[in-house]
């Protein structure tokens, strides 16, 4: 029993030390098979990784099946999308069909961000056929990242991983 109880202390340390590490889970982070942006996946590489998650950055002009592939691979807590050349919403719509249309990924959580739309930001109309056709969350670029950041810290974090300290608690 003692030695039973030790081995689950023991276990749970080891969780801890995971989350403590940056262990909420992996995050993919990549542009669309349109977008040859990069540095706005380099700042979403740092703002997520700072977030506490690991981060993996598929970089500019990404096709749709390596998005697939990825994420069935890789098995995401969060694929994070993001368009600055204007086709964010052609690209977005396609690309979260696909993914939604494959039976593994249904529930992955997957937002959309950025300068979305060519005449600034997406029409209501466009933001509700994105969400409606599977994005959990579209973020233009004037909301700036705390909407982002609050709905990146309400994701359920991995299975049997304890929460993340609350912010501003520690020794
Ligand atoms: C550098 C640059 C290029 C370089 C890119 C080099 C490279 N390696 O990245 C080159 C010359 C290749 C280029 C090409 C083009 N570009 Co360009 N480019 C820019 C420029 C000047 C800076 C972009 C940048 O690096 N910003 C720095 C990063 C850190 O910030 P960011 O990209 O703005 O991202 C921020 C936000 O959007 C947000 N964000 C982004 N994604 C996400 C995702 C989530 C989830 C969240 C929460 C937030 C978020 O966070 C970031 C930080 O605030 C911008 C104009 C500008 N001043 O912004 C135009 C700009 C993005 N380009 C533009 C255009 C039109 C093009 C071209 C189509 C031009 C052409 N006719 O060929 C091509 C597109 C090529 C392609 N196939 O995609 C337009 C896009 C217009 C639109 N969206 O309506 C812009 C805005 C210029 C303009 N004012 O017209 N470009």
């Amino acid at each position: 029993m003692t030695e039973r109880l030790h081995d689950l202390h023991s276990d749970r340390a080891d969780r801890a030390d995971e989350v403590l590490a940056g262990g909420r889970g992996t995050v993919i982070v990549s542009s669309m098979a349109s977008d040859s942006h990069t540095w706005n996946l380099v700042y979403l590489e740092l703002l997520v990784g700072e977030l506490g998650f690991d981060v993996v950055n598929l970089g500019a002009c990404a096709p749709d099946e390596l998005l697939e592939y990825e994420c069935l691979s890789r098995r995401p807590v969060m694929l994070v999308l993001s368009s600055v050349n204007g086709h964010g919403y052609q690209d977005g719509l396609r690309v979260i069909q696909r993914l939604r249309g494959c039976r593994p990924l249904r529930r992955m959580p997957v937002v959309l961000g950025g300068k979305l739309g060519t005449g600034g930001a997406l029409t209501q109309e466009q933001t509700g056929q994105l969400l409606l056709a599977g994005f959990d969350a579209v973020f233009d670029d004037q909301q700036g990242s705390g909407s982002f950041r609050r709905f990146a810290a309400a994701l359920p974090s991995p299975a049997g991983v304890l929460p993340m300290p609350a912010e501003g608690a520690g020794a």
